[in-house]
């Protein structure tokens, strides 16, 4: 795919079978328009963050994709509501969150999408699955995504596996 953007997209469950929810959300990612998922994190067991209900599974996948932030915002959000996503509260328990963590080096400062994700760096359930595909990656403030996990403490996310 010529001049396609490098994108990473925060994939996240706590309710129903939140594994086969994230798997059915990697192929259809795939599957979406001028998309090519190139490649996933391992899958990992959360505690919730600013959030109750039971464990998140959290993984990151690295995309290729000619779309524009907006349009493939429009697909996760088509994706989210495929899994049966319901929005009753803020930040209540999902079958599938699809985040738009980073979209190449673009910035997007609009009222419903904000690339880079604003939380990205506080957030020890993406830097981890983040750090599997891209360590030596570059966030905004400066630091790479070692350097920004490594800063963070406290927030227990264990390996599942594939
Ligand atoms: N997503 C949130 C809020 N809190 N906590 C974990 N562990 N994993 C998430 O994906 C998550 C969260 C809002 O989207
Ligand atoms: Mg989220
Ligand atoms: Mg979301």
């Amino acid at each position: 795919m010529g001049n396609a953007e490098r994108v990473f997209v925060g994939l996240g469950a706590n309710l129903g079978d939140a594994q086969a929810n994230l798997r059915e959300a990697l192929r259809r990612l795939d599957e979406a328009l001028q998309t090519r998922v190139v490649a996933v994190s391992s899958f990992y067991r959360s505690a919730p963050v600013e959030a109750g209900g039971p464990d998140y599974v959290n993984a990151v996948a690295e995309l290729r994709t000619q779309l524009t932030p907006q349009a493939l915002l429009a697909q996760l959000q088509v994706i989210e509501r495929h899994a049966g996503r319901e929005r009753p509260y803020h930040h209540a328990p999902r079958t599938l969150d699809l985040d738009l963590l980073l979209f190449g080096e673009r910035r997007v400062n609009s009222p419903g999408l904000v690339v880079p994700h604003p939380r990205l760096a506080l957030r020890a359930f993406v830097l981890v699955p983040l750090a599997e595909l891209a360590p030596q990656l570059r966030l905004t403030d400066g630091r790479n995504v070692v350097q920004a996990l490594a800063a963070l403490t406290g927030q227990r996310v264990d390996v599942i596996g594939r």
